[in-house]
């Protein structure tokens, strides 16, 4: 796979910034597109190879954000949807990355759907609003989450309280963005070594490609969290780290426990040993439930010596109040077929009628959980 087909695209104030923090974190070239409605916002971004702003629909907003109104990010995008997709290209694999609880992130439902028709994949990342923010943030990234789920191929949801821990309601605010950010960045940046810069035993985007972009419904929920530790007993210190990490805890669910597939990436220099990969594989493999599949990427890094970091991605999630299943009770190629029931257990995004009795989003008159090409009656190859 060739550079031009992975693309990180972020939208809005706060993922601008964390954009430009992971073209800092990622050892491979990075391909970003930064778009926000803000202008001021993307002169302050200091410029890096590979990384292009662009301010979008100027001629509604002036370069002057939404003020919080997802309506206003929608037309600000549709308004300039041609220019944008000459710049995004045909990318077989997008990541977009987006920080829900301001207005920006409303265009990301359309963005989504001038993504699939150009063929390509889509795993969103989506930041919800610290539990400090006030009801009016967190209800605005709720009503916009299922109108992304309906249209990316992957979601994460991410809450920034999990990135920053217990302490985020003490931290001064701006410690604790900057934190978030900054933990965000150092995951995504090792999954986009991962994928741009794959090693011996490769998970690059095409493979990820084939796990998410599948006919379904809805997006495939994931998770992720990365550790990194150096010296003795190095894979040992990453595996606990993981394994107890609350960014794979979500709503008091062991997402990890419960995921049907996981993809461990693991980046070291050229020291790493095949039994530390079997202690990563092997003690993942052990705590999760009701795993039909996992998968291993290798990016290897001269300047890694010494030090070992993996990032892990669990896919799928139970509805909360199902406890997981074992694995026998479901059959390998069950979980993402299409129509597969909404029963007990099932996963979530795997379901048939997930949002039938969700309210539709509604933006410029049209019902955004229909997707255009179905409103228009178009035909889609992919
Ligand atoms: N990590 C991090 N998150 C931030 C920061 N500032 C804001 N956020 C989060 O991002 C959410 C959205 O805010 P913005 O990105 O400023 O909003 P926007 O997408 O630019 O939308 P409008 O400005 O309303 O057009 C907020 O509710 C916060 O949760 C920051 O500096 N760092
Ligand atoms: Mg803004």
């Amino acid at each position: 796979m060739d550079t031009e087909d992975l693309l990180l695209l972020s939208v809005g104030g706060a993922a601008a910034g964390v954009a430009r923090r992971v073209a800092e974190r990622a050892s491979a070239p990075l391909r970003a597109l930064i778009l926000d409605t803000d202008d001021a916002v993307l002169q302050a971004l200091t410029p890096a190879v590979g990384v292009a702003t662009t301010v979008f629909g100027v001629k509604r907003l002036a370069g002057r954000g939404t003020g919080g109104d997802h309506n206003l990010g929608a037309g600000a995008l549709r308004d300039d949807a041609a220019q944008l997709l000459a710049q995004i290209g045909s990318p077989r694999l997008t990541v977009v990355l987006t920080c829900c609880g301001g207005g920006t992130s409303g265009a990301l439902p359309f963005l989504l759907e001038l993504l699939h028709a150009q063929g390509a994949a889509t795993v969103v990342v989506a930041t919800e609003p610290f539990a400090f923010e006030g009801e009016d943030r967190q209800r605005c990234a709720r009503v916009l989450a299922p109108a992304i789920e309906a249209r990316a191929d992957a979601l994460a949801r991410v809450p920034l309280d999990l990135l920053v821990g217990e302490e985020a309601s003490t931290l001064p605010a701006a410690e604790a963005f900057g934190r978030a950010a900054d933990r965000l960045a150092a995951a995504l940046g090792l999954l986009w070594t991962l994928l741009a810069h794959p090693g011996f035993i490769a998970f690059d985007a095409e493979r990820f490609r084939r796990l998410i972009a599948q006919d379904r419904r809805a997006a495939l929920p994931f998770c992720f969290a990365d550790a990194s530790a150096a010296g003795e007993g190095r894979a040992e210190a990453v595996l606990r780290e993981l394994l107890a990490s609350p960014r794979l805890r979500v709503d008091g669910v062991d997402r990890l426990a419960n995921a049907a597939q996981f993809v461990a990436g693991v980046l070291a220099g050229p020291d790493l040993r095949l039994c530390e990969l079997g202690v990563l594989m092997e003690g993942l493999r052990g705590h999760c439930k009701v795993l039909q599949e996992d998968f291993l990427g290798t990016a290897d890094e001269e300047g890694r010596e010494g030090t070992l970091a993996a990032v892990v991605l669990a896919f799928g999630a139970p509805a909360p109040e199902s406890p997981a299943e074992p694995a026998a009770a479901r059959p390998l190629g069950a979980r993402r077929g299409k129509g597969a029931k909404a029963a007990k257990g099932t996963l979530l995004g795997a379901t048939k009628d997930r949002f039938s009795d969700v309210e539709h989003t509604v933006y410029d008159g049209q019902d955004l959980d229909v997707p255009t090409y179905q409103r228009r009656g178009i035909r889609l190859t992919r």
